[in-house]
């Protein structure tokens, strides 16, 4: 059931992804860059995210689609980074070649930094936004991805050594749950809805960021590098199911306030248990 409304999504934001490359010049060499990583098969998790808790508020799709490329524009810069020979060094994302393979690796670092500014010209450019609502948007946003989180997160993980389940837990949750955390917060930032609603999207996020990266350590623990920060290697695997269950069981609660109109959330919530994205 999620499926269907996660593939309409992903319609959606393809198409303002198009939008975006047709006003990039097919001389601009980031055209070339910019297509080959945002066009590639990205699930738009973080995106569905924004829309499926936006709806819970209150606030259509087409008041938090500009918002949500934003965010898929963000997470690709990630990702592109992430692959990076001094970072995780992956050859393949999303089924192709990665970014610094594709290209090399200055092309991938500046595509990297031309999909977050990006990501912040669609924001400033929105027509469905006013500026009140893009400044707390950036606002937050910024604290969700800049030194204080997701990037806190990633340069602890490529830091640090011997990791307690602890350490990792709080390195997971600046490096993935804060920009999937502020995806679900989207909606009640936008809209006018009460602190109480906003508090239970709070829960529900923070709960799904978390599971969303226990679920890959999970997944990775098969093919395990000794010094990667996973929490499947470090208190093994059913242990870090068990607590991939506990966030979930929790997401799920959070939900409870919204009765039926969470039954799409509900069911993305369940398939991420069973850990089967
Ligand atoms: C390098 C600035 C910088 C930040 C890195 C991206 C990141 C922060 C950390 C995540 C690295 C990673 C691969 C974590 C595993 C979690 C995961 C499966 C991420 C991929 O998200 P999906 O599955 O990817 O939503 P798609 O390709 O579907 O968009």
């Amino acid at each position: 059931m999620y499926q269907t409304k996660l593939q309409y999504v992903a319609i959606a934001i393809r198409h303002e992804l198009q939008a975006l490359l047709a006003n990039i010049p097919l001389s601009n060499k980031f055209h070339d860059t910019i297509r080959y990583t945002m066009l590639a098969q990205g699930k738009c998790i973080r995106a569905f995210l924004v829309v499926e808790c936006a709806e819970l508020c209150g606030v259509h799709i087409k008041d938090c689609i500009s918002i949500a490329t934003a965010i898929e524009l963000i997470h690709t810069y990630s990702l592109i980074h992430d692959d990076l020979p001094a970072m995780d060094n992956a050859d393949m994302r999303r089924k192709q070649l990665s970014c610094h393979k594709k290209f090399n690796e200055a092309t991938a670092i500046l595509t990297g930094n031309a999909l977050l500014l990006l990501a912040f010209e669609v924001i400033i450019t929105s027509k469905s936004l006013s500026d009140n609502t893009k400044f707390c948007l950036l606002n937050q946003l910024i604290q969700a991805i800049g030194y204080n989180g997701m990037l806190a997160g990633q340069l602890a993980d490529i830091t640090s050594m011997q990791c307690s389940k602890d350490d990792i837990i709080a390195i997971h949750g600046l490096k993935t749950g804060q920009l999937i955390s502020f995806s679900c917060q989207v909606g009640g930032i936008i809209s006018s809805t009460c602190n109480e609603i906003r508090n239970h999207i709070r829960q529900y996020g923070k709960n799904i960021g978390l599971a969303f990266q226990i679920r890959d350590d999970i997944q990775d623990n098969e093919n395990i590098i000794e010094d990667k920060v996973n929490l499947a290697n470090e208190v093994g695997v059913e242990k870090a199911t068990a607590y991939l269950h506990v966030l979930c069981d929790n997401a799920m609660d959070a939900l409870q306030i919204f009765a039926e109109k969470a039954i799409i959330l509900r069911d993305f919530t369940t398939y991420l248990k069973d850990n089967v994205l």
